[in-house]
């Protein structure tokens, strides 16, 4: 049998200035993400939308930062969702909500791994690295940081929980950046985080590194933890999303990426991140994510041999 599917909302936008993030759970639900699981012969528990307090303002040497207090409030919330989802042997969906998010889902789902003696992966599917430190972030917007928490690379201390598990940048493979600021990319470099930009996807197709990268994974005996950045996409097919960057996947790359994560059946958990329905064209944007989900849940276009 299938381990349950478990749902969690997670209206997170204080990691950008653009509104309309903390609508992204309820727009999953009504393009009937639940249903379709089902449908596919899933079990489905949906646990409604997380929550934090109201938080007192944190102030920090980059006077550009805004909402750190949400940040570690979020991030402590969804770390421990994260670890006790996996605990009950949940494979657990965490409907965004901006990618400032994974901090508190990937800390967690590695936590637990750790728990569990098991090497934990992170597919990060985005146009951006997210890969800035609090002192290197030129926007302030803390979407754009939680790659370098939840790998250890910046220190987050005191703002973030101490991190207990950290994923190791070679365990990290980002596909589809195409835009990436100058710290970043020195980072990235540094650290060793496996990155496929764009050209890369254009001279290589995304096969040949994807099967590289789930290999790894098989012959670590590894979990895999997918995180699913909505700009990843072309805008032309997905025009939600709060900063759009052209060049993005096309349909069919993303189907394959995820028909492939399917064949593979490494995906333990999922972020689904960055949906604005605020920007959405009549739901298209939605609909698309929810189709690319049931093409990573087993959904396609005819039987295949095995
Ligand atoms: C830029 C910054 C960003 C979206 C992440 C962009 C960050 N590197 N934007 N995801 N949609 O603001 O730091
Ligand atoms: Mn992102
Ligand atoms: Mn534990
Ligand atoms: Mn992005």
């Amino acid at each position: 049998m299938a381990k349950p599917i478990l749902l969690y909302g997670a209206p997170v936008q204080e990691g950008s200035r653009v509104r309309g993030c903390l609508m992204g759970p309820d727009a999953y639900r009504t393009a009937n993400l639940a249903q379709m699981l089902e449908t596919l012969g899933y079990e489905v528990e949906d646990h409604g939308n997380l929550s934090i307090e109201e938080q007192k303002p944190l102030s920090h040497p980059n006077t550009q930062l805004h909402h750190l207090a949400e940040y570690g409030a979020w991030t402590r919330v969804l770390c421990e969702a994260a670890h006790t989802a996996l605990a009950i042997g949940g494979l657990p969906i965490f409907l965004g909500g901006d990618h400032s998010m994974a901090a508190g889902t990937i800390s967690g789902i590695a936590q637990q791994a750790a728990d569990a003696r098991q090497e934990q992966f992170v597919l990060w599917l985005d146009a951006h690295p997210d890969f800035h430190s609090l002192e290197s972030s030129e926007t302030g917007n803390l979407h754009g940081t939680p790659t370098a928490y939840f790998t250890g690379h910046a220190s987050f201390t005191p703002y973030l929980p101490a991190l207990k598990a950290p994923i190791k940048p070679g365990n990290l493979c980002m596909m589809g950046l195409r835009s990436v600021d100058p710290a970043e990319r020195t980072a990235l470099a540094e650290a060793g985080v496996v990155a496929h930009d764009m050209r890369s996807i254009d001279e290589h197709g995304i096969i040949a590194p994807l099967r590289t990268f789930l290999d790894r994974v098989k012959e670590a005996n590894g979990r895999l933890h997918l995180s699913f950045d909505v700009d990843f996409l072309d805008p032309g097919i997905a025009p939600a999303v709060g900063t759009t960057v052209p060049g993005g996947a096309t349909f069919r790359e993303a189907h394959l990426i995820m028909e492939m994560l399917h064949d593979s059946n490494l995906v333990t958990s999922i972020d689904l991140v960055e949906l604005n329905p605020f920007l959405d064209e009549r739901g298209k944007t939605a609909r698309l994510m929810v189709d690319l989900v049931g093409s990573l849940f087993g959904k396609r276009i005819l039987d295949r041999p095995t």
